[in-house]
């Protein structure tokens, strides 16, 4: 495998793998917060980001590449607000989309048009979670800080977490 491609596929192998930690400490947060489908919401966020990591790996050991698997950082522990929480959500996923477009560029330059292919379902996937991510925090902005709205919004993302889960087990195979 080329070793600019391998080196930039590792590279997003740490980020992928940060996301599930950060989002993972985000559920624990929400959850000590008696907002337990904000934290269901999150831990299955996690856990894909978590899949988005292993599905990097796999393909960078299946192209004779080797997979390096990163140390686990600490994520943050408190977080201000529940707004705050999924800003830092939208920012994060802005910043892993860059490095996927980063990812694409290096695929073009090195002329590997099969992970240029691979690592365009990252590009998919990014829209997807940017957008929303960006419906949640519009809808949060809505509700200020009536406790009506909240304790709605918290069982709205229960329910979500609930029916994404089977694809999600499907994705995994
Ligand atoms: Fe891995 O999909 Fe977002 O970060």
């Amino acid at each position: 495998m080329n070793a600019r491609v391998e080196k930039a596929l590792n590279e997003q192998v740490i980020k992928e793998g940060s996301s599930s930690q950060f989002y993972l400490a985000m559920a624990s947060w929400a959850e000590t917060k008696g907002l337990n489908g904000t934290a269901q919401f999150l831990y299955q966020h996690s856990d894909e980001e978590r899949f988005h990591m292993l599905k990097l790996v796999k393909f960078i050991n299946e192209r004779g590449g080797q997979a390096i698997i990163p140390a686990v950082e600490q994520p943050p522990v408190e977080f201000e607000s529940l707004e705050h929480v999924f800003e830092l959500l939208l920012e994060h996923e802005l910043a892993v989309t860059a490095s996927i477009n980063s990812l694409v560029d290096i695929c073009l330059q090195e002329k590997d048009y099969t992970t240029h292919n691979f690592v365009q379902w990252y590009v998919s996937e990014q829209l997807e979670e940017e957008a929303l991510a960006r419906t949640i925090l519009d809808k949060l902005k809505l509700i200020g800080g009536d406790k009506g709205g909240m304790y709605m919004f918290d069982r709205d993302l229960e329910n979500s977490a609930i029916t994404a889960a089977p694809a999600n087990q499907d994705q995994a195979k």
